[in-house]
């Protein structure tokens, strides 16, 4: 492999592709995930939860609530996985963050014992699992909140949410679930911008991925920087077409969005290689 460099290196040289920086605001069409999921089963139904693994039980009961008249009850399990699910594919963007929050209670008679909540993504047919409220003692006699935020650093094929045990087979009630979007804080804009200050010295570069090209990382990158190179999207992996071919739209998007706005670098990448 080492032989190959100069090649590269050439290559590289040839290759390295600057854009006059002409501040021209273009934009991405990309869709808003902003919504709100709330589940409280006042309707007397389970609103999309289902039994995770196939054999919990799971009723609507107005036996134990934490608000209103009624909550889910989870009961039947053979497995600390197993619980009530909720697919939340759609609802949840790469790159965002939520508030992901519910409501336990654990059924009349059981002994105190940890819940926590987990979300299972999966790519291409492949299961990966992140733990989204970490193991939380709940017992049988108050409710006790399951809370924390969440981002998605994947993409997915399904996203399914779901409330499981750290070890026993506890039956228990879960109510007021919700998923929140969590806006990113706006940039700071009342200081000067790197790239002015600099204008005389150097450029200003990041590098970035596709994903970062819109929204505050955009407004980041317009703000302070005029020289970009690609993260991930130019490296040789993606761009082989035998690689994977899920980068050529990063490639592509990097380009769309960026040439009138930024000089872009190539050869580093390249280079990265040798
Ligand atoms: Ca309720």
């Amino acid at each position: 492999m080492r032989k190959k460099c100069p090649l590269i290196l050439l290559f590289a040289l040839l290759f390295s592709v600057f854009f006059p920086a002409n501040v021209q605001r273009t934009t991405v069409a990309k869709e808003t995930f902003s919504e709100v999921i709330r589940t409280d089963f006042e309707d007397g139904s389970a609103q999309g939860w289902q039994p995770w693994i196939g054999k919990e039980r799971l009723t609507v009961t107005e036996a134990e609530v934490k608000t209103g008249k009624y909550s889910l009850l989870t009961t039947g399990r053979q497995h600390a996985y197993s619980g009530p699910a909720l697919n939340v594919y759609g609802k949840i963007q790469k790159g965002n963050k939520y508030t992901i929050s519910v409501w336990a209670k654990l059924a009349r008679g059981e002994r105190p014992t940890s819940l926590r909540v987990s979300i299972q993504r999966t790519v291409n047919g492949v299961n990966d699992y992140d733990t989204v409220v970490p193991n939380t003692t709940v017992t049988a006699d108050e409710w006790v909140l399951l809370s924390a935020t969440y981002e998605l650093k994947y993409t997915v094929d399904s996203l399914y949410v779901y409330v499981e045990s750290a070890s026993d087979l506890s039956s228990f009630y879960i109510d007021d679930f919700e998923l929140t979007y969590l806006p990113p804080l706006p940039i700071q804009t009342d200081i000067p911008s790197l790239k002015d200050v600099y204008q005389d010295d150097f450029a200003i570069g990041a590098a970035v991925a596709p994903d970062q090209l819109d929204g505050v990382h955009a407004d980041l990158l317009k703000k302070h920087f005029n020289s970009i190179v690609a993260e991930n999207a130019m490296k040789p992996e993606s761009l082989v077409p035998s690689m994977r071919m899920e980068t050529e739209r990063g490639t592509a998007s990097l380009f769309g969005m960026t040439k009138r706005d930024y000089r872009i670098e190539i050869h580093q990448n390249l280079v990265y290689y040798c």
